[in-house]
């Protein structure tokens, strides 16, 4: 794990655990044996650590935190003294990444030569936590409070140059940075370092410590609904005291955020995130047994609103992107919707001027499908029209490489219209494309396995965090969510008069928006289509009943019988939006919405039109309203959505927990610090949670999402640990 190796009077410790360099217990002891040794041998003038694997350290072991092999080594605090005290100088030669506890280590040393390329980060916040081992005292100290509390705090990954300006590193290279640390390891013995040991410095802006703590608070209000912002703002800031005081404060705090469930929801959603990459189908076919072709060039065939988005995700990740479209118009918009979106990164300096330059080499407009007939993947960007998809896909099976993925939401009604139904695949892009990571892959009864492993590899090329899940009826994310959403709405008919106590229930409990600013931000358009598209497949038109009522009654809005009919059929449906959507309301985009919004202020404002909307609606559907309590908006808005994602296992739509809730964190804004929604099932008790269903489903006949998922039954019947809930899904098929 750590090689000591000796080159005439200078000693290395070189730590060796793929794929990270992560600090895990042997790591720590191996640093700490290999510094004593190296303060015992006479023949020892220096010392360098250095990373194996071309990367220095990204930080603890983050599995050790909930998992300790019982090895009890030397802590990382020990770790980060040993090297302080060293009587012999230590050098931390540094590339590619340096976080976390692997950074606390480098700022331990006495000096730092970095590559020109590395990332620094102190990431501990993202984790529930604060960087525990000396780090909040060490690092402004080394650099100063204003550096501190922009770094820490947020959690951001900053470059070399940054770290050199900041005097957290003493040298940049361009390469070979091990051989420059030897180098410079030379320059410095015999001479005095005392001055080099961080610990015994002062920030150099201690005077200014209260502005810049207010101006963290400040910068970093956003995320206060999670513990770890506040704490880190509180430990940096205790560094204008003296060190030991300080260090007890950062003790402290470390301490009372490791034992709170926020970190341990927030560590759960960092390796749920990755686990998605480890996708299995039915057959055994999996990740690692499946290869597929990669993805050098794409087509996105038609354009709307998310196109240009999807556009970016493509030529951030240097594929060759043809945008194919019948008009030059629509190609040209889509190229200038684009180099918007890159122009803004590069104004945020989130990419450079080559890079924009770089990015946009990679587009090509395509006039005539001949152009992208050697693509390796197509992406349905088409009209909701299925017979005009069907349609040009047929003609694209003609032209196209036999080796071209066909991506759509519409895999069967493709796959039947094409001669290839083993290389047609679903990709549902969330909006904004070039923001969200969230990448649902949904595969159909003929999807080919290596069809499948070609559209994960290119999910990670392009940076989103693809989720596999087997192709039922729509956006598996959507039906996630989408039932606490109805719910929402049911309430709202049922008597409660202001939306934003339904919206303050769930931004309170942490989710990124309200029920109604969601349904306005997606769009009232979008979600009839959905509410069209369920109906549908209940045998209704919602569209034709429109047509016919409006045509004998005029005005359908005042028909009782329209209502009636959805109203009394077996289930209930979230009428209200479709009747905002019918007089005109088209959510944020055009202004009216359930909120209001004006076209220099985006932000959600209160319109008391739709209580006025409400009364009328209410009194021709006979609604008779009543009052509820917080607990009963809280349940019924979460608990359905719980239910809906045991049923979604359990149909093994989706594989596992984990890709649940990564759909619940990415695609909908659920709280991290929860985990997830399955997570959230599970701290708050399967019980319980089935129980306030099977309540709900007697209410609530009407409702379907309200029948009790029977893996939900079975789980909190036999208390039933999260981490089994997959397999005990999977073995339900055989009953
Ligand atoms: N511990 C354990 N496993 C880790 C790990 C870690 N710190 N970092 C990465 N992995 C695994 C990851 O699960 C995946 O495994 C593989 O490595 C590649 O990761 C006291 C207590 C470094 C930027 O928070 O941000 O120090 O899925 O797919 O995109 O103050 O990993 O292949 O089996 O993400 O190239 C602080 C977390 C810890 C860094 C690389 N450090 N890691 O990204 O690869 S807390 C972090 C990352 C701490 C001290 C405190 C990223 C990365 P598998 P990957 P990547």
């Amino acid at each position: 794990m750590v090689d000591y190796v000796q080159e005439n009077n200078i000693a290395t410790l070189w730590v060796n655990n793929p794929p990270v360099n992560s600090l895990s217990s042997n790591v720590r002891q191996g640093i700490y044996d290999g510094i004593a040794r190296a303060n015992d041998d006479p023949t020892v003038k220096a010392i360098v650590i250095a990373g194996r694997n071309r990367t220095f350290i990204a930080g603890a072991d983050i599995k050790e935190f909930s998992n300790s092999d019982g090895n009890i080594s030397v802590s990382l605090v020990e770790v980060t003294d040993q090297l302080e005290n060293s009587s012999k100088p230590v050098i931390a030669a540094i590339e590619n990444f340096c976080m976390g506890g692997g950074l606390e280590v480098a700022i331990s040393c006495h000096y730092r030569i970095a590559h020109h390329k590395t990332r620094f980060a102190f990431p501990e916040v993202n984790l529930g936590i604060l960087p525990g081992a000396t780090g909040t005292q060490r690092f402004p100290r080394l650099t100063s409070l204003r550096f501190a509390l922009d770094i820490i705090p947020s959690g951001r990954v900053f470059s070399a140059e940054e770290a050199f300006d900041n005097s957290a590193v003493d040298k940049i290279v361009d390469d070979k940075v091990y051989e420059a640390a030897l180098n410079f390891a030379s320059t410095v013995i015999d001479k005095d370092f005392n001055s080099r040991r961080t610990s015994k410095r002062s920030p150099p802006d201690t005077d200014l410590l209260g502005d810049l703590v207010s101006k963290a608070y400040v910068t970093n209000s956003k995320r206060f609904k999670e513990l770890a912002p506040k704490y880190c703002i509180k430990a940096v800031a205790a560094a204008a005291k003296p060190y030991d005081q300080g260090l007890l404060i950062e003790r402290d705090l470390a301490f009372q955020l490791f034992t709170s469930g926020q970190a341990n929801a927030l560590q759960y959603a960092f390796f749920a995130e990755r686990s998605t990459s480890k996708w299995e189908l039915p057959g055994g076919f999996n990740w690692k047994n499946t290869n597929g072709r990669p993805i050098n060039s794409v087509a996105i065939v038609g354009s709307g609103k998310m196109t240009a988005g999807i556009v970016t995700c493509f030529l951030r990740a240097k594929i060759r992107t043809f945008v194919f479209n019948t008009t030059e118009m629509a190609n040209r918009q889509v190229f200038i919707n684009s180099m918007n979106i890159l122009a803004n990164d590069r104004k945020k300096r989130r990419i450079t001027a080559e890079e924009y330059y770089i990015y946009l080499s990679y587009f090509t407009y395509a006039k005539s499908p001949k152009i992208i007939a050697k693509v390796d993947a197509v992406i349905d960007d088409l009209p909701q029209d299925v017979n005009i998809k069907r349609d040009i896909f047929q003609k694209l099976d003609r032209i196209c490489k036999p080796s071209t993925i066909f991506c759509t939401m519409e895999i069967e009604k493709i796959a039947s219209a094409t001669k290839r139904p083993k290389m047609v695949i679903g990709t549902h892009f969330f909006a904004p494309a070039n923001v969200m990571r969230l990448l649902e892959v949904e595969y159909g009864p003929e999807t080919a396995p290596r069809t499948v492993a070609a559209i994960m590899n290119m999910g990670k090329k392009i940076r989103k965090v693809s989720v596999l899940v087997s192709n039922r009826t729509g956006v598996v994310a959507n039906r996630l969510m989408g039932v606490g959403t109805d719910q929402a709405v049911f309430m709202l008919e049922d008597g409660i008069n202001d939306q934003r106590l339904i919206d303050n229930c769930m931004e309170d409990f942490g989710m990124a928006m309200g029920k109604f600013k969601t349904i306005d931000i997606i769009g009232m358009d979008a979600n009839v289509d959905v509410l069209r598209k369920t109906l549908n497949e209940q045998g209704y038109d919602l569209d034709e009943n429109r047509n016919m009522v409006r045509k004998s009654l005029n005005n359908f809005l005042h028909s009782y019988t329209y209502y009636a009919f959805f109203k009394y059929g077996s289930r209930r449906y979230p009428l209200f939006t479709y009747e905002l959507s019918v007089l005109g309301k088209k959510g944020e985009r055009n202004g009216y919405g359930y909120y209001r919004y004006t076209t220099e202020n985006r932000q959600p404002i209160y319109d008391e039109e739709i209580v006025e909307i409400l009364k009328n609606y209410r009194k021709r559907m006979g609604i008779q309203t009543r009052t509820f309590t917080y607990q009963e908006i809280f349940e019924r808005c979460l608990y359905s959505s719980v239910n809906e994602g045991f049923k979604i296992l359990e149909e093994k739509i989706a594989h596992k927990p984990q890709d649940i809730d990564v759909m619940s964190l990415m695609g909908y804004g659920f709280p991290r610090q929860v985990g997830g929604i399955m997570k959230f099932a599970e701290t708050t008790g399967t019980e319980r949670i089935y129980e306030a269903v099977c309540r709900y489903n007697k209410l609530y006949p009407d409702q379907p999402c309200w029948r009790p998922s029977k893996l939900l039954e079975r789980v909190a019947k036999e208390n039933i640990p999260m981490k089994y809930w997959g397999q005990i899904a999977n073995s339900m098929s055989k009953l």
